[in-house]
């Protein structure tokens, strides 16, 4: 079988380019009625019956025959013995992977996670409290996308935030234990580990049931009918975000070998044939050589199926007039990863604005990214980088105002308070207000 990956051409210089452009980067979820439909009857179910109903269908959908909701609990020590059935490089790869997620989630926390307060000079005091959640629950996909590294990516924060009960879940079909993804419980400090998955999982997740506590954030990737369950539960609980498939954007000077930007845009292409791998490029010439490049690669990648799909389908190598346009184009794009392959990152980065990370430099291969330089690889996909960020300690905590109110302040906010409660029409505000004063 000859496969072939042909990403699309574009060049901003041509009429059709915007016409173009829009059609590959649209991109949204399907709304399926029949999942929907199927999933609020599992909800409504758990959220009824508890164990009996999540046994039931982990029973039925998963081909397992457990006889209780303690037969699908993993203990410490069965995360234990599975952290030491690995090979040792895979033991020091987890190790040091979670050393570096733990460390810039640490860094993280200093630097926007803490309380903080002020008074005012007649001794009033402002703040605010940050609090960890009590407990959050953690959804790890079975089958062809457990990824032990995104275990890391949702238990770390959770821990560093100060969470105190971090519950994962993760389907094991006809049995099949992942013992990477139990390695990474270990190593990420889960507290407790269910063999569970699907909406009925979200559900025990969301609303408890005898063996579970229910959790107070759910966070984590999941098939459609996970995300169907997490948006349902969204209210009872809080969820993360609902991601669309992975995307990367390179944009090169063609100062990089051009072998190193086709695997950089095969590494996200390999995830999912809906994933988006495109380049940015002002050197026409360079683009030859990157498509050059992919050619030659394909053939040797096991994953040249989606691969060549993922290209095909929704791919780009865009040619632009500049690198300060390919900028601009990219900050519309608002991509999940961005790679700034140029000699001279720090000369574009201040121009952009919009990506859940930005990865600086010829080095910087975003599969470091994926794995252990630090940050984290939960990202906003679809554009949403435009509005929203990065998974970190600050999903898992919350804050609470901090109000104290001195008497000389209650002379002052008093006077101010009454007068606008009257406006409202609201006595007792005013009231309690103007007792105070004296
Ligand atoms: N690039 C993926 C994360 C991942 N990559 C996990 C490899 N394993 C999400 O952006
Ligand atoms: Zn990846």
């Amino acid at each position: 079988m000859n496969l072939v990956a042909s990403p699309a051409r574009l060049s901003t210089a041509s009429s059709t380019f915007e016409a173009e452009f829009k059609a590959r980067l649209h991109w949204s979820a399907q709304d399926d009625a029949a999942i929907e439909q199927r999933v609020a009857g599992i909800l409504a179910d758990v959220r009824e019956r508890g164990d009996a109903a999540v046994l039931e269908y982990t029973n039925r959908f998963d081909g397992l025959g457990a006889a209780s909701m303690q037969a699908l609990e993993l203990t410490q020590s069965e995360l234990k013995a599975a952290f030491e059935s690995l090979p040792a490089a895979q033991r020091d790869a987890l190790q040091a992977a979670a050393a570096r997620v733990r460390s810039y989630h640490e860094a993280q926390k200093k630097a926007n996670g803490e309380s903080w307060s002020y008074r005012d000079e007649d001794g009033t005091l402002l703040g605010q409290k940050v609090t960890p959640l009590d407990r959050v629950g953690i959804y790890v996909p079975g089958g062809k996308a457990a990824y032990p590294s995104s275990v890391l990516m949702n238990a770390i924060p959770a821990h560093v935030a100060g969470v105190g009960e971090i519950i994962m879940v993760v389907p094991t079909p006809q049995g099949a234990k992942n013992p990477l993804v139990l390695a990474a419980a270990f190593v990420a400090g889960v507290t407790r580990a269910f063999t569970i998955g699907g909406a009925q999982a979200v559900a025990a997740l969301a609303y408890g049931t005898q063996s579970m506590a229910g959790v107070d954030k759910i966070t984590g990737p999941g098939n459609a009918y996970v995300a169907a369950a997490k948006r349902r539960a969204f209210g009872t609980v809080g969820i993360d975000m609902i991601a669309g498939p992975s995307e990367i954007l390179v944009l090169a000077d063609g100062s990089t070998p051009a072998d190193w930007v086709a695997m950089d845009l095969f590494s996200q292409a390999e995830h999912d044939e809906l994933a988006q791998s495109i380049l940015l490029c002002p050197d026409a010439a360079y683009i030859d050589a990157v498509q050059r490049e992919i050619d030659r690669l394909l053939p040797e990648m096991p994953r040249q199926e989606i691969i060549a799909k993922s290209l095909t389908g929704r791919g780009a190598l865009i040619h632009t007039r500049s690198m300060e346009e390919a900028c601009t184009l990219s900050n519309r794009i608002a991509p999940e990863h961005l790679e700034v392959s140029s000699r001279e990152p720090h000369r574009w980065e201040p121009l952009l604005k919009h990506a859940g990370a930005i990865f600086l430099g010829a080095y910087t291969s975003e599969s470091l990214g994926d794995y252990c330089a630090g940050p984290n690889h939960v990202l906003p996909t679809s554009g949403t980088a435009r509005f929203s960020s990065p998974l970190g300690v600050y999903d898992f905590q919350k804050r609470s105002s901090l109000i104290e109110v001195s008497e000389a302040g209650a002379q002052i906010l008093g006077k101010i308070a009454a007068e606008l409660a009257y406006g409202e029409g609201l006595q007792a505000h005013a009231r309690a207000a103007e007792m105070r004063l004296k």
